[in-house]
C-alpha cells in the first residue's frame, strides 16, 4: 500500500530527478524473502557489534526482516535486508570458531547465558541455509550521488519507516539524507554505500510500505512570500504563511496535521 502517493507526480511538480540505481548498493532486484515469523537465525549485535547473537524474526516488511534478540527486551528491534552480510543462518558462527554471546542488556543473569542459550535452541524453527542470499551486492565504485537527487531512505529515528528523501549535500564518500517535508528533523549522514537507501520505486517492487513526504514546510531563504500573503513551496502547492512569531518553529508535535497533498500517517 502506497497511501496516496506517487514518485511519477511528485517528481514532477516538483520538479526533481531519481538517483539513479548505479548510485546505491542494492541488488537491481529487490531480493526475495522467504524467511517467516518465528523463525531463529545469527545475526551481529547492531549495540555491540563484535557479537554474534540468536536473533528471532518477529516480523516482515518488503525484504527487510524485523529482528529481536534472544535475552533481550522488545525495545530494541532492528530491521535487517534478507541479503544483509549481518545476519547468517545458526550455525555459521561456531563453524568459524567462534562463540554466541548474550545480547548486550541481557536480561537475566549472565551466567545464567549457557542454559538460556540451549533452551531457546531447542525445538527452535532455524531459519534454513537456503534462504539466506549468499552475498551482498557490491559497493558502487564511488559515491555518484548529486545534490538534489530523490531517493527512499530508512528513516534511522523510526526504522520501520522508509521514506521519500533528497540528496541535501555530499561530503566525501558521505551523503545528506533529507526527508521531504520533515524540516529538517530526520535528517542524516551516511555512505554512499549504506544499506539504509534504496532507488525511487524499491518499496514498490518490495511491497515495503512508502511514507508519503511530511508536510512541514521549510521556507525559502530569500522570501518567496507571494502578494495574498502564502508561500510559495519549490513548485508546489502555495502554503499559508505563518504569523511571524511562528516562523522557524523547531519540528515537533503539533495537535492539528497540515493536510497533505500526499496523505499521511503517523
Ligand atoms: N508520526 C511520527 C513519525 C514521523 C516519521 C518521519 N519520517 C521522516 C512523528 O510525527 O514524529
Amino acid at each position: 500500500y502506497q497511501g496516496h502517493f506517487s514518485w511519477e507526480k511528485y517528481l514532477k511538480e516538483t520538479g526533481s530527478t531519481a538517483a539513479p540505481a548505479h548510485c546505491f548498493r542494492q541488488s537491481g532486484t529487490p531480493p526475495v524473502n522467504e524467511f517467516k515469523a518465528g523463525m531463529k537465525l545469527e545475526a551481529q549485535d547492531p549495540r555491540n557489534t563484535t557479537s554474534t547473537c540468536i536473533a528471532t524474526v518477529v516480523g516482515l516488511t518488503g525484504s527487510r526482516l524485523r529482528l529481536r534478540l534472544d535475552g533481550s527486551d522488545n525495545k530494541n528491534d532492528f530491521w535487517r535486508l534478507v541479503d544483509s552480510s549481518e545476519i547468517q543462518p545458526i550455525g555459521n558462527c561456531e563453524k568459524n570458531g567462534g562463540m554466541l554471546q548474550p545480547p548486550l542488556g541481557f536480561r537475566l543473569n549472565a551466567s545464567s547465558w549457557p542454559m538460556f542459550l540451549l533452551k531457546t535452541l531447542n525445538g527452535a524453527e532455524m531459519a534454513p541455509a537456503r534462504i539466506f542470499h549468499k552475498q551482498e551486492p557490491p559497493a558502487p565504485e564511488q559515491n555518484f550521488f548529486q545534490v538534489g537527487m530523490k531517493l527512499e531512505a530508512v528513516d534511522r529515528k523510526n526504522p520501520h519507516f522508509i521514506c521519500p528523501a533528497t540528496v541535501g549535500a555530499l561530503r566525501g564518500v558521505e551523503v545528506l539524507v533529507t526527508f521531504d517535508g520533515w524540516r529538517g528533523a530526520f535528517d542524516y549522514y551516511c555512505r554512499y554505500d549504506s544499506r539504509d537507501i534504496f532507488p525511487v520505486g524499491w518499496c514498490s517492487l518490495t511491497g515495503d510500505n512508502l511514507q508519503p513526504p511530511g508536510t512541514k514546510v521549510v521556507l525559502p531563504k530569500t522570501s518567496g512570500a507571494l502578494l495574498d500573503g502564502s508561500v510559495e513551496v519549490a513548485g508546489m502547492h502555495p502554503v499559508a504563511a505563518k504569523p511571524p512569531g511562528q516562523r522557524g518553529r523547531k519540528p515537533g508535535r503539533r495537535k492539528t496535521k497540515l493536510p497533505g497533498p500526499w496523505g499521511q500517517k503517523g
